[in-house]
């Protein structure tokens, strides 16, 4: 492959080889017999590298060890857990520019954002690090003498880990590395859109797990379409999967894990939008709106889809939106002249291309007119121009996630006319009000607000920092994955009554003599 930007380098600095195993319990890697599934970048539409799929028999002797991993990783010190943690947070910082540049290449996010997704795997250890001496459970007052009462946390064993193309190693490490200090061991089965960025973080914690001496199966990687993910969906060895994807993935994982009275942690679409009041710092709504929508060219789950704006404000909303538009640079995302990389890969293009002529059809008007890119440095044909419609909150499409940078206006008159029209989609995310009015900023943010798992307010609505809980309401799945108490997902609750007396007295005054 033609590699002016050193990808075969990074790819060797990590130790990821083009042909790999795609089956590992940490050092061990396993030879599944089964096909090899390609990894094409949408960068240059080359083929980087093929990762061999794990077979039913494979995954089996993955969960075997995992288990067997999970009797002795649970009985080590939360705390020392955590120094594990911490070597990965550093290994990390070592291998940033080469795993930054790996995803970058693989997945077709800036340069830029490559290296931010690896910081929010630096930032979730730190994080993982602290909390493993913080896994606080409560205490309670007995309502008997003689008697103390507390909770405990305890690891729940596996965890299965299924994760999207966009984030292809952020969103593995925020549930792993908290997975891992909680106690509890992961299996992960990386997106097939991006199965090398996997195989690279494999890479990357198994040399810590083996050099501190613990045993093989607390890291394990599976890869493959979804009939290896319905095999952990339905698995009872697996007591949590925690997936991040679509809303019609979700519902069937959803589904399948409820059947067996597993817990499921979802992270699914987001139809997100910023309400720019008129008493909003227009430059500030300009460049929250701009990185919202092209940033990740429209790939992440918090992408900004949706502007709800003020009618006196609308106009020149929309002009100086068109012209900040005309002047984005589209191309390789490893280039860092460019702000716009490509689309994942064709499918995604037919998509985007689908959800333009549907909002036509439905009556939008176009904005910023919308387009296949071709020509040099666009063969891979996953190149798109970000696009603006005006639109109405009910038209079908909008009521859509597309994956892709494809932004609605819409237009209103009062504030809670906007709320409603904010909250009138299924999914829940992500949302933001611009203003400088405290009155409206307060509001947005009351019970009759956003209904979104995240509100801000003066920012865009990507861009989560690790430290708050991550996850959205409606259709977007309900759960929470990251900071704050999110790791209570990851450990079950036991309640503990210990009787210091002499005694047995009865709870609620019964008395039960004989
Ligand atoms: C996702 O798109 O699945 O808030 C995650 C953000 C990032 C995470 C996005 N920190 O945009």
């Amino acid at each position: 492959m033609n590699d002016s930007f050193g990808i075969l380098q990074s790819l060797k600095r990590i130790g990821v080889d083009p042909q790999n195993p795609g089956t590992s319990t940490g050092s061990v890697w396993m030879d599944s017999g089964e096909s090899h599934l390609p990894s094409y970048s949408p960068a240059d539409g080359q083929l980087i590298g093929k990762v061999q799929q794990t077979s039913a028999e494979t995954y089996e002797q993955v969960i075997t060890q995992a288990q067997m991993a999970f009797e002795t990783w649970r009985t080590i010190p939360a705390p020392q857990r955590g120094e594990v943690v911490r070597e990965i947070g550093n290994a990390l910082r070592e291998v940033k520019a080469d795993l930054g540049k790996l995803v970058s290449y693989e997945m077709g996010k800036s340069y830029q954002e490559g290296l931010g997704e690896v910081q929010e795997m630096i930032d979730i250890c730190d994080f993982a690090v602290g909390l493993s001496r913080q896994l606080y459970g409560l205490t309670m007052h007995s309502e008997r003498p003689g008697h103390r009462m507390y909770e405990q946390w305890h690891p729940l064993g596996i965890v299965g880990i299924i994760s999207a193309f966009n984030f292809p190693v952020a969103v593995w490490s925020w549930n792993a590395a908290i997975a891992w200090v909680c106690g509890d061991v992961c299996v992960w089965k990386p997106s097939e859109k991006a199965p090398l960025s996997g195989i690279a973080c494999q890479k990357i914690v198994s040399g810590i797990f083996a050099k501190h001496g613990m045993p093989e199966g607390i890291s394990n990687l599976i890869v493959g379409d979804y009939k290896v993910g319905e095999w952990m969906t339905q698995d009872t060895r697996v007591p949590l999967i925690s997936a991040t994807g679509s809303t019609r993935m979700g519902k069937i994982v959803g589904k399948t894990v409820a059947e067996r009275l597993g817990r499921s942690l979802l992270e699914l679409g987001g139809n997100n939008a910023i309400i720019i009041t008129e008493n909003a710092d227009l430059d500030m709504a300009i460049r929250g709106a701009l990185f919202g929508a092209v940033g990740t060219a429209g790939q992440r789950c918090t992408t900004t889809r949706r502007l709800i704006i003020q009618e006196n404000v609308y106009e020149e909303v929309k002009s100086r939106l068109a012209s900040a538009y005309s002047k984005l640079v589209i191309g390789n995302p490893l280039d860092e002249k460019n702000h716009v990389g490509p689309l994942i890969d064709q499918d995604s293009v037919k998509n985007y291309l689908r959800a333009i002529e549907k909002v036509k059809a439905e009556g939008g008007k176009a904005v910023v007119e919308g387009g296949v890119l071709e020509g040099p440095g666009f063969e891979s044909g996953c190149y798109v121009k970000p696009a603006i419609y005006e639109a109405e909150n009910h038209f079908e499409i909008v009521q859509h996630e597309t994956f892709a940078p494809i932004l609605y206006l819409i237009k209103y008159k009062t504030l809670p006319e906007a709320i409603a029209l904010h909250n009138g989609v299924p999914q829940g995310l992500s949302s933001a009000i611009m203003t400088t009015n405290i009155r409206e900023a307060e509001a947005f943010l009351s019970a009759a607000g956003s209904d979104c798992g995240i509100a801000n307010v003066n920012i865009g609505t990507s861009g989560a920092e690790i430290g708050g809980a991550f996850g959205g309401e409606k259709e977007t799945g309900g759960g929470r994955e990251s900071g704050s108490d999110s790791w209570k997902a990851y450990m079950r609750r036991q309640t503990n009554t210990i009787n210091y007396s002499t005694s047995l007295p009865l709870a609620q005054g019964i008395k039960f003599d004989i």
